[in-house]
Formats: structure tokens, sequence, C-alpha cells
């Protein structure tokens, strides 16, 4: 297995291991992580997730993109697709919050991967950028979409286009970041940080993701979406 998973205290912590790529995203490990993510939906003992990734080097240092290098145009838009059904959008979906553990380097599909999640904690010593134009490409995981919502217009075309990496505290100045700590308190953070979610009702945070999200969605109307949630939240026993 490319992932090491771990559940304590109804928390599930997924490990990317691939400490000799840096954990790049190849497609089997895409393929792990989305089967990962599925199960938790329906796994009782799991009410929260935390996301990272082995060694203190990085957290995921891109998408292998060995893998395709030689890909056609219509390959790569069905790879794009196929990644974002698959996993990206399946993580910001998530019922259940998932918490990005950045331990070091984000880049390219790796930032896009913390992106999709809910709330992202910086080890000090993390680098993040997405350096796909350096490289002749696109972000394709989410990349041009999450980036600017989570930073805004300005300072998304200013990392996307230049390519450079910014530091954690960068990053927390931004919003990239909900927080930056110490790389040997991160992982505790992180579960303070999931711990303090876990103490609300599982329906409430299930429901209240799902509202924020739809005011990102097309053709949907946030407030509304927020109105139907709001009501709903009363047909439950919480
Ligand atoms: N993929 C595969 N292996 C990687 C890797 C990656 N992204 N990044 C690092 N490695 C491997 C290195 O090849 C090296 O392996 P060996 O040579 O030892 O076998 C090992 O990890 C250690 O890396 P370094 O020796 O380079 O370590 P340094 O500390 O010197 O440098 C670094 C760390 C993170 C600055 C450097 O490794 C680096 O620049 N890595 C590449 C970063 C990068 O450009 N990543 C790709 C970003 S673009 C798409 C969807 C998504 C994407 C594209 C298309 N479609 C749907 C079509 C996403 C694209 C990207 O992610």
């Amino acid at each position: 297995s490319l992932i090491l998973q771990h559940k304590s205290d109804g928390i599930l912590t997924i490990t990317i291991e691939r400490p000799q790529a840096l954990n790049a995203l190849n497609a089997a490990v895409i393929g792990q992580l989305a089967e990962a993510v599925d199960i938790a939906q329906t796994d009782e003992e799991v009410q929260a997730i935390v996301l990272t990734g082995s060694g203190d080097k990085a957290f995921v240092a891109g998408a292998d993109i060995k893998e395709f290098a030689d890909f056609s145009g219509k390959q790569g838009k069905a790879l794009a697709q196929e990644g974002q059904d698959l996993l990206f959008n399946r993580i910001e979906r998530s019922a259940k919050p998932v918490i990005a553990a950045v331990n070091g380097f984000a880049l390219g599909g790796g930032l896009e991967l913390a992106l999709a999640c809910h709330i992202r904690i910086a080890s000090d010593n993390a680098r993040m950028g997405l350096p796909e134009v350096s490289l002749g490409v696109i972000p394709g995981y989410g990349g041009t979409q999450r980036l600017p919502q989570i930073v805004g217009k300005g300072k998304a075309l200013e990392m996307i286009l230049s390519a450079k990496m910014v530091g954690a505290e960068e990053a927390a100045t931004c919003g990239l970041v909900n927080a930056v700590v110490p790389a040997e308190s991160l992982m505790e953070t992180a579960y303070k940080m999931a711990r303090s979610i876990m103490k609300n009702s599982p329906m409430a945070v299930s429901t209240a993701i799902q509202a924020v999200l739809a005011g990102y969605e097309d053709g949907i109307n946030g407030l509304q979406a927020e109105i139907n949630c709001f009501g709903a939240s009363f047909e439950t026993e919480d």
C-alpha cells in the first residue's frame, strides 16, 4: 500500500507513503486515497480525517509528472476529469471534516490536494506552490478554482503565474493555511482541531460543509441552499 491508515479516538489519519518520491501522487496513490476517503464516509468509527505525508520533508511534492509526459490533449483532459471526480471533489464534499497536516513541500497536485481539504495546518518548514506553468501545463486538479476561493484572485494569480513557492508564514498571512506550528507539534495541532470539531453535532458539521460548498457551485443559490440545510437540521435528532 502507498498509504498508511491509522484510526484512533474517532480520527482517521491517512499518511501518503512514498518518501523516496517525496510522496508524489501517482495513479495508484490517487486510487488508494479515494478508496480510503470513500470508506471513511460510512465508517462509524471515523468522525474526522487528517491527511499528511510521510517523513519530515514533504506533504506531497506534486503529481508524478513522468506518468503523463507523453499524453495527448484528450488523455490530459480525461486524467484531470477522472482525478477531480475520483478524489479531489470527493475530499471537498466529504461529510466528515478533512484536515491537511502540511508537513513540508506541497507542490502542484500536492497543494491541490491540501486545497481540497476543509482546513490546512502547516509546519513551519512547509513550502507551497503551483509550479505547473513552469512545466508548460496548468493546475489540473482544481487549483485554478480552489486557490482563488481561499486566498483571493490576486494572490492566486500571483502564485499560479509566477510558479513561485510561498513559505508557511506567508501562507498563513494570505489565508492559504489556517495555522502554522513548529513541525513537532503539527500532528497534535491537527488532532486538536479535529477534536474541537468532533465536539459538535456530526450532522450539523456535515450540513454546514454542504451549505458552504453550495455557494461555490455553478447555478446554485448559496443562501437558498443554507435555508434548505437549516430547515433540514430540524428534522434530525441532533
Ligand atoms: N514526482 C516524482 N518524483 C519526485 C517528485 C515528483 N513530483 N518530486 C520529487 N521527486 C523525487 C525526486 O526525483 C528524487 O528522487 P531520486 O532522484 O532521489 O530518485 C526525490 O523525490 C527527492 O527529490 P530531490 O532530490 O529533488 O529533493 P530536493 O530536496 O533537492 O528538492 C523539491 C525538493 C520538492 C524542490 C524537488 O524535488 C522538486 O522540485 N520536485 C518537483 C516538484 C514539481 O515540479 N512537482 C510537480 C508539480 S506539477 C494534471 C493534474 C495535475 C498536475 C498536472 C496535470 N492533469 C490532470 C493532466 C499536477 C502537476 C504538478 O503537480
